[in-house]
């Protein structure tokens, strides 16, 4: 018995009978308690110490080969009516998922030990914020639970007063794929995750309760759960707008969350702070604009291509007490990825780096971190009432098509960009990677209900409010003939970013175009910048036809969620369809 709280010890006791552990431990989340567990780990080969000169208090850990990213194949929602999941998430009956899971949990912890980790997602005095108790076998899940939420008894006693808390139980089994599950449970707030010790698979806190869990909470409660960046721009004069942007996985969150302003900006004053680079629960506020916090409390970031060059913020974070996970070593054991100077001495799986095996780093090779050793981490981002939203942000992977910037004419229309979002697949789930598919608001493997329930949670916002976000679409990745990218993206990235607070002040024209507001080529900063003739004819570019193609693809799209699908969405794609084509018979003309 250990926690005041009647549901939590009957919980953590049933737990127990099932998985039949050695022992049990409640985590405090103190230092000395991390020590404790660190020193074992590194004592049995969970983790390996680094240069403790160069980087103090790290250390590496190398995942099973067949477990090192998301299983989207192996996620479910198990709501007690199928079309509440959609088609969009894989659905099991809760009855049969629970005695699917429990079958696998059966006497699945003899000789090991229980760990309960109380959290709370977010900052522990908001009201925005919302705990969970996570039962794992795992104790490099607990060191990452730790570096991730509020972990330990400050949770715990808000658990306690609240009396309700997301039901997390995850074991990391055999590792065998075949034995690999991650269910939800929303109508109970439960997750089960069984035979993956990785990442989304495992650290519950995330993308489990975060964003399937909470996304289904925060329908039903008048919230939005989103896989959204938070960051504060600051442009000379001193003010600060927020802007959330949802991109699919490995494609840009954190590095845009932690941008370096470039050449030219830094001098004149802009500034970057960095709130959240992975997900956003934010919520009308009393004046009609959303307020926004980041549920989590640090960075569970794509190691490779992160370099001095690309984010000089993340690599200044990552020399002290940082997890890393699947990353190649130096000779001087330091840990190393492709975009950093130097050379491997050992790939991720610990044998001496041969090019012929691939990549020295694993390509969802991963660090853990405290968002406080972020050098831009915006102390907004402790702010128990969230930071108001100026603009919303969505974008992709797209090698063709889609044009640097463009801007929404309305909510509505925003939402219908959001909907038809697509992006080609990255390393960060297990599957092909550089297939484009729909991936609407980022969240196709992270909603946990119905996309078209979710679109019309989405349009809901409109008419309760009219300080909104503006709505943008960016492309980081458009390609050119040669299959380079054309835009040089990162830090210079805030030209863009600096376009749409403009618009948001309303000091920066637009081009009006049927898929949406183009931005005026001059008004872009393009100073400094080397771009070829063909990025900047393409970036800017609109293709008549390609959308046209694209808004049938989109609609073909959306008839999957078949009469559920909220009218005005479809409406909504018929609107910009009509006019594509109507632009197109005048040009005919
Ligand atoms: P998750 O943590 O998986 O949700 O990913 P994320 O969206 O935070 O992606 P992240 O910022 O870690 O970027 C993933 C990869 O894209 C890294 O290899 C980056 O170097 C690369 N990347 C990020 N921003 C840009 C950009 O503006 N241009 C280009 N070309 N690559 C980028
Ligand atoms: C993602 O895949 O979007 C991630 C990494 O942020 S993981 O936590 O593994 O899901
Ligand atoms: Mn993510």
């Amino acid at each position: 018995m250990h926690s005041r709280l009647a549901a939590l010890n009957e919980w953590v006791a049933s737990v127990a009978a099932l998985t039949t552990p050695e022992r049990i431990h409640w985590c405090d989340g103190s230092e000395a308690e991390d020590a404790a567990f660190k020193a074992a780990m590194l004592a049995d080969g969970t983790l390996l110490a680094l240069n403790d000169q160069t980087h103090p208090g790290c250390t590496l850990h190398r995942s099973h080969p067949g477990d090192v990213a998301r299983v989207e194949h192996l996620t479910f929602v198990c709501t007690s009516d199928r079309d509440d999941a959609g088609p969009n998430n894989h659905w099991m009956a809760p009855a049969e998922g629970h005695a699917k899971m429990d079958a696998l949990f059966a006497g699945c912890m003899k000789g090991r030990t229980l760990y309960v980790v109380p959290y709370c997602m977010g900052p522990i005095d908001s009201p925005l914020a919302r705990c969970g108790v996570e039962i794992t076998d795992s104790p490099y899940v607990v060191a990452n639970m730790r570096l991730m939420t509020r972990m330990g008894s400050a949770a715990l006693a808000r658990i306690e007063r609240e009396g309700s808390f997301v039901r997390g139980l995850h074991s990391t089994g055999e590792l065998d794929p075949d034995r690999r599950f991650i269910l939800h449970f929303p109508e109970e707030l439960a997750i089960k995750s069984y035979g993956s010790g990785y990442g989304g698979n495992a650290l519950l806190g995330k993308k489990c309760h975060a964003l399937r869990i909470a996304s289904y909470q925060a329908r039903s409660e008048g919230w939005l759960a989103e896989h959204m960046l938070i960051v504060g721009i600051e442009n000379p004069q001193g003010q600060t707008h927020y802007i959330a942007a949802a991109f699919p996985s490995a494609c840009g969150k954190t590095n845009l969350a932690m941008l370096i302003p470039p050449e030219g900006y830094r001098e004149k004053g802009w500034k970057v702070w960095t709130v959240g680079d992975d997900i956003c629960w934010m919520r009308p506020g009393a004046d009609g604009r959303l307020y926004a916090i980041n549920p989590e409390a640090g960075y569970f970031g794509v190691a490779p291509g992160t370099s001095t060059a690309t984010n000089s913020n993340a690599l200044a974070m990552l020399d002290r007490d940082a997890i890393f996970t699947n990353v190649g070593l130096t000779a001087e054991n330091t840990p190393w990825w492709e975009g950093l100077p130097g050379r491997p001495a050992w790939d991720w799986q610990g044998r001496e780096h041969d090019p012929a095996h691939g990549p020295a780093a694993h390509p969802n090779a991963r660090f853990t971190v405290s968002a406080k050793q972020c050098p831009s981490y915006s102390p907004k981002a402790e702010d128990p009432q969230g930071v108001p939203i100026s603009a919303i942000v969505f974008g992709g992977r797209r090698a063709g098509l889609v044009p640097l910037v463009f801007e929404a004419r309305d909510w509505t229309h925003g939402v219908l960009i959001g909907a038809g979002m697509a992006s080609e697949t990255t390393a960060a789930a297990t599957g092909a990677v550089g297939v484009v598919r729909r991936d609407p608001m980022a969240m196709k493997p992270f909603c946990g209900y119905n996309f078209a329930d979710y679109f019309a949670h989405w349009l809901s916002f409109g008419a309760k409010s009219d300080t909104l976000p503006k709505v943008f679409h960016v492309n980081w990745f458009r390609k050119g003939s040669d299959g380079s990218f054309l835009w040089p993206g990162f830090g210079d990235n805030l030209r863009v970013l600096e376009w749409m607070l403009k618009r948001c002040e309303g000091k920066a024209g637009a081009v009006e175009t049927p898929v949406g507001r183009f931005p005026k080529r001059e008004e872009i900063n393009l100073d400094g910048l080397k771009l070829s003739e063909e990025a900047q004819r393409v970036l800017f570019d609109y293709d008549r036809e390609g959308w046209q193609a694209e808004m049938a693809s989109i609609g073909e799209y959306l008839a999957e969620f078949g009469p559920r699908l909220p009218v005005a969405l479809e409406a909504e794609r018929q609107r910009v369809a009509a006019a594509l084509a109507a632009e197109a018979k005048q040009a005919a003309a």
